[in-house]
């Protein structure tokens, strides 16, 4: 009932599709940390699936983190599932969320491949075909981030499925990031960077580049946001591993 039908006609294959489905049960707290799921073969039956699919679903869930296998005693919700949903948010998301509007001004969208170069920092292979956006991202009127992203072009069905939330289109096509390698960087921001930002001269400058992945390991998306000033926070919570 959670989760609803699968369907054969969707292009996303049926193991996908039950995974989407219980991240987003997870993600809704439909299902909690330690809560156990139904055997295989009740699930099987539920989705109208084989024994096969369901495992293969579970089995990619597990190694990302979200469920685990007790011996013996089954699968279960994993409990450390808010850390890895709060890291990998759109801006779009994240200004949701704090009560602003978010709102995007495009200075460029195109379509290309990869140059050598490109490649070095990126991780798309020279030649690769890609959609390039280019946008100054707003939070209600205030410019908060200049943004370039670069998508394989495999991941979207065409330049023009980006409207407002690269992250949306990006769902929809069923290849979301599930995983990502962000790193910040101090920047001198440019005299042209610092104007559409609304900073004054001698503004720090932060750059965060992301490279995203798919849960297979191919890269999906390389975004670099240029932020200025003290205009964002980047929050994040540390544990020891255990
Ligand atoms: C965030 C991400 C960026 C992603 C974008 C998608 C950071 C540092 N970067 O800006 O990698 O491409 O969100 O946002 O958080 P959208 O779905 O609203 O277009």
């Amino acid at each position: 009932a959670i989760i609803g039908r699968l369907n054969e006609e969707q292009n996303l294959p049926l193991y996908q599709q039950l995974q989407r489905g219980l991240r987003r049960a997870i993600e809704m707290k439909l299902l909690n940390p330690e809560d156990a799921l139904p055997p295989e073969r009740d699930l099987a039956e539920e989705f109208n699936v084989s024994r096969i699919t369901v495992r293969k679903a579970l089995d990619g869930l597990v190694s990302e983190g979200l469920l685990m296998r007790r011996q013996g005693s089954g699968t279960f919700v994993a409990s450390r599932v808010e850390k890895s949903f709060s890291k990998l948010s759109s801006f779009t998301e994240d200004m949701t969320s704090r009560g602003k509007t978010p709102r995007s001004v495009w200075l460029r969208k195109s379509q290309g491949v990869v140059s050598p170069e490109e490649a070095m920092s990126t991780g798309f292979a020279p030649g690769t075909p890609v959609y390039r956006f280019n946008r100054l991202r707003y939070a209600d009127d205030t410019p908060m981030a200049l943004e370039f992203c670069t998508v394989p072009a495999f991941a979207l069905p065409s330049l023009e499925a980006v409207q407002s939330s690269l992250y949306d289109a990006l769902e929809k096509a069923g290849n979301r990031p599930r995983r990502a390698l962000q790193r910040l960087r101090a920047v001198l921001l440019t005299a042209p960077q610092t104007e559409l930002l609304h900073g004054k001269e001698g503004d720090a400058g932060l750059l965060v580049e992301r490279r995203g992945f798919l849960q297979d390991g191919r890269t999906v998306e390389f975004s670099q946001s240029y932020y200025c000033g003290d205009t964002y926070d980047f929050v994040a919570e540390l544990t020891t591993s255990e």
